[in-house]
């Protein structure tokens, strides 16, 4: 079960007038419709999405918005308000290798749609013009942002009619092949299946997804996002090594995915694996762990009651799977100290951001005292901002009028 996004996504009113009054000016005709996805925020679950585990990721109310014209010929056009260019591709001449920069992250879904079956010659070409308030760089998944967007508009213009999870896939491989990033799942479809004041969980191995709500508002709780400023890129380095010590310890406990695994082999683990290995996989174990252990918290207790797994989850990032860096751990510690219920980095690590889960009351209180912190340690003035859980990509509701 993958449940579409309802109501549709709700991204600001002058992000929809930029991405209208962009491609006015960049195609010199109105576009025929918007669409707009979210970025995400995961609440838990880091890293277990390519383990084939669980993860507890919302999508936020900040978005890329996509105005499109189709045209009536086999030509795709890409241009954004980040870019000068405007990239021009026929639809035959689409390979993972044709296009580099931004525009890997759109043409990439449309080649990626094809490769997962969709017939692309029987479709014809599109203008697309895209505009993002989600930070880049920040860990919030500009990027499957585009995806989506991307994603949701040829679902709906080529009438394809794919699953959710059918449209997160052909995302993840744009990522994959396209932009060559070895991601998992969790981006894409935090981004398709987002529902308003909730959670998805995802088995990432079946791909079910379960709309959790969270009822931060009836608790007086809200999501701060704290933005250290320290760019990350999942195309190289660490990400790719810490997927592949994953794959070492699966295959060397004998299991598919370390998904298999749980707290009961971890004995075992630690006798037959060299240190940092074991380290690895039980971070990845007791994560999977701590996701389900949070679902069933938040149904028994609420939100407010959930600090310590957020807690624990940054530990074991910070020390087993060792993706933090000083600036997301001082965001977690200081954010706790100044009234954060708990508090974690989120997404891929080694930059990015984390975020507190904080009583409304304590909000301005947890920003004050986190960006005295950086300041005093000379780190960069941090982003903080807060985030509301959103609804997942769809149509602009008034995309075909002014
Ligand atoms: C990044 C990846 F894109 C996701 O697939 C996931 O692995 C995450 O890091 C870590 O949980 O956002």
């Amino acid at each position: 079960s993958t449940p579409h996004p309802d109501p549709s996504p709700n991204p600001a009113p002058q992000l929809v007038a930029d991405a209208r009054r962009g491609f006015e000016e960049r195609f010199g005709a109105e576009p025929t419709s918007l669409w707009a996805a979210p970025g995400r925020v995961n609440l838990i679950g880091e890293h277990t999405d390519y383990n084939d585990g669980f993860v507890l990721p919302f999508a936020i109310d900040r978005h890329t918005v996509l105005a499109v014209r189709q045209r009536d010929d086999r030509v795709v056009r890409v241009a954004s308000a980040i870019a000068d260019e405007t990239v021009e591709i026929p639809l035959d001449d689409l390979t993972p290798d044709a296009v580099e920069g931004w525009s890997a992250y759109p043409l990439g879904v449309i080649w990626a749609a094809g490769r997962a079956g969709v017939d692309l010659d029987a479709v014809s070409g599109l203008d697309l013009y895209f505009v993002s308030d989600v930070p880049v760089g920040a860990g919030l998944s500009s990027s499957a942002a585009i995806e989506c967007a991307t994603a949701a508009a040829i679902d709906s213009l080529w009438d394809l009619r794919l699953e959710r999870s059918s449209l997160a896939r052909i995302g993840q491989l744009a990522e994959n092949e396209a932009v060559g990033a070895p991601t998992g799942i969790m981006d894409q479809s935090a981004s398709l299946m987002g529902r308003a004041d909730s959670a998805v969980l995802l088995d990432c191995r079946s791909l079910d997804a379960t709309v959790v709500p969270l009822g931060l508002s009836d608790e007086d709780l809200v999501i701060v996002v704290i933005d250290t400023r320290v760019s990350h890129a999942h195309a190289t380095g660490g990400y790719a090594d810490r997927r592949a010590s994953c794959e070492r310890g699966a295959a060397a406990m004998g299991v598919a995915k370390l998904r298999d695994l749980s707290s009961g082999d971890l004995g075992r683990a630690e006798r037959i694996l060299d240190d940092e290995t074991f380290r690895r996989v039980r971070h990845i174990v007791t994560e999977d762990e701590r996701v389900l252990a949070l679902v069933r918290r938040l149904a028994e207790s609420g939100a407010a009651s959930v600090g310590d797994l957020l807690d624990a989850s940054h530990a074991s990032m910070r020390d087993d799977f060792e993706i933090s860096v000083p600036e997301l751990d001082l965001a977690v510690e200081t954010a706790r100290s100044a009234g954060a219920v708990g508090a974690r980095m989120t997404g891929g690590g080694f930059g990015g951001s984390a975020i507190a889960l904080v009583p409304r009351a304590s909000a301005a209180a947890v920003g004050d005292a986190v960006r005295a912190a950086f300041a005093a340690a000379g780190f960069r003035e941090p982003g903080i901002f807060e985030v509301v859980p959103s609804a997942g990509a769809g149509a602009v509701a008034d995309g075909g009028s002014r």
